[in-house]
């Protein structure tokens, strides 16, 4: 099957449905299932465990992401937080400076409780990477695209790179703003995709949910087992929501690029703007690395103004009409977004200015509608400041 056929037949068949045929999957909207005798059963026994929705929604994912396992959760952190506890005591882990606030925070907020040890640098440059591996490196993360900056991770080089140093390393990409359409990074060498499926994959702002997904039986059987013990399951209801998302996903993304594109241009040549981020540029950083693992350039733009005081973001953000104001991103609607104040305030003023994430940063994620009624959008609140 091509893409745009998986997201709409992969994972479920409606001629395994006997009682009905129902062509969209059942919603089993239950805790429990019936035994016949203790352990004689049809596989189920508890819906912490498994539920047949859910069942098919993983086989769905693992399919877009070319891969043998999906294990799905309440939440994209839910996910991060099992991926995490793969670890023990003393296991290091080396990730990008430039990542989704809520997972620094979970990194160093909660599990450098337990022991464990996070680097957080630029791998724009996969090379430099190497300097930070030590026997006690256990796992890389990266998020490519990167959220909010648009960075780009060569994630075939950073793969390779840890795996020469140890095959014990596992590689971990979150693979949140690119998707599977745009890359797939189990081709490239990473052990575990990581979701948050509240965005793209479910499309439509109105569910939150996360994955991972990876080839090796055992990271599978791990991850279930810290999924089992600690409960952070997703319901029925909302797999089939992300289920139902997901088969728009391919034309969904071919418009969000398209409208992405016509943005991050407009915002370029416009006289109030000062940067703009979108890996499609042939002057981004890594823009041949981008041409080379994506299909296309997605629909995240983040800028910066010209005007970059505090008073001057508030005002453009306050102005718009259908970008809409609000955490999140991945929706067929337009939202903006103000990372040094919104996702990502839990990093550190020092840190996140680092990495380009300066108070005047605003980030976009451009929606499915007319691109001209955006860019109008977004030319009548650049008028005001
Ligand atoms: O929100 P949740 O479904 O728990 O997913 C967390 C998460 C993980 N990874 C990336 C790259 C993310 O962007 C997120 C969530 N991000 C936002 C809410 C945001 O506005 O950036």
């Amino acid at each position: 099957m091509k893409f745009g056929t998986k997201v709409i037949h992969a994972g479920y068949n409606p001629h395994d449905d006997k009682k009905s045929g129902a062509v969209m999957p059942p919603i089993y909207q239950t805790s429990t299932y019936i035994q016949k005798a203790p352990n004689d059963h049809l596989g189920y026994e508890y819906a912490r465990t498994q539920n047949p929705t859910r069942d098919i929604l993983q086989a769905n994912l693992a399919a877009l992401e070319g891969a043998k396992h999906a294990v799905c959760f309440g939440s994209g952190m839910a996910a991060v937080d099992a991926i995490i506890k793969l670890l023990k005591p003393g296991d290091e882990i080396i990730s990008t400076n430039d990542l989704y606030g809520g997972t620094y925070r979970t990194f160093r907020r909660i599990f450098e409780k337990y022991g464990l040890k996070f680097h957080f640098i630029d791998l724009k440059e996969a090379k430099n990477i190497t300097q930070h591996f030590n026997q006690n490196t256990k796992m890389v993360w990266i998020e490519t695209p990167t959220n909010p900056m648009l960075n780009i991770i060569d994630i075939e080089a950073v793969a390779t790179l840890a795996k020469n140093y140890s095959k014990d390393i596992k590689v971990v990409v979150d693979n949140t703003f690119a998707t599977p359409y745009l890359q797939q990074p189990m081709s490239l060498g990473a052990d575990i995709v990581i979701h948050s499926a509240t965005k793209y994959l479910g499309g439509h702002s109105d569910v939150i949910h996360g994955v991972a997904i990876c080839n090796d039986d055992s990271i599978e059987e791990d991850l279930r087992f810290i999924q089992n013990g600690t409960g952070a399951v997703p319901g029925p209801q909302d797999c089939f929501l992300v289920l139902r998302g997901i088969k728009t996903l391919n034309v969904r993304m071919q418009q969000h690029c398209k409208n992405g594109e016509a943005i991050a241009r407009f915002l370029k040549d416009h006289p109030k703007v000062d940067k703009v981020h979108w890996p499609g540029f042939e002057s981004h950083f890594n823009h041949e690395i981008a041409k080379k693992q994506m299909k296309n350039f997605g629909g995240m733009v983040s800028f910066s103004m010209k005007n970059d005081s505090m008073e001057a973001g508030v005002k453009l953000l306050s102005n718009t009409h259908y970008f809409l104001l609000a955490e999140s991103l991945g929706g067929v609607e337009s939202l903006i977004g103000h990372p040094a104040t919104m996702t990502h305030a839990s990093i550190p003023k020092e840190e996140r200015e680092k990495t380009g994430v300066t108070d005047s940063l605003i980030r976009l994620s451009v929606g499915i509608e007319d691109a001209e009624d955006l860019i109008a959008d977004l030319d009548q609140a650049l008028s005001k400041i």
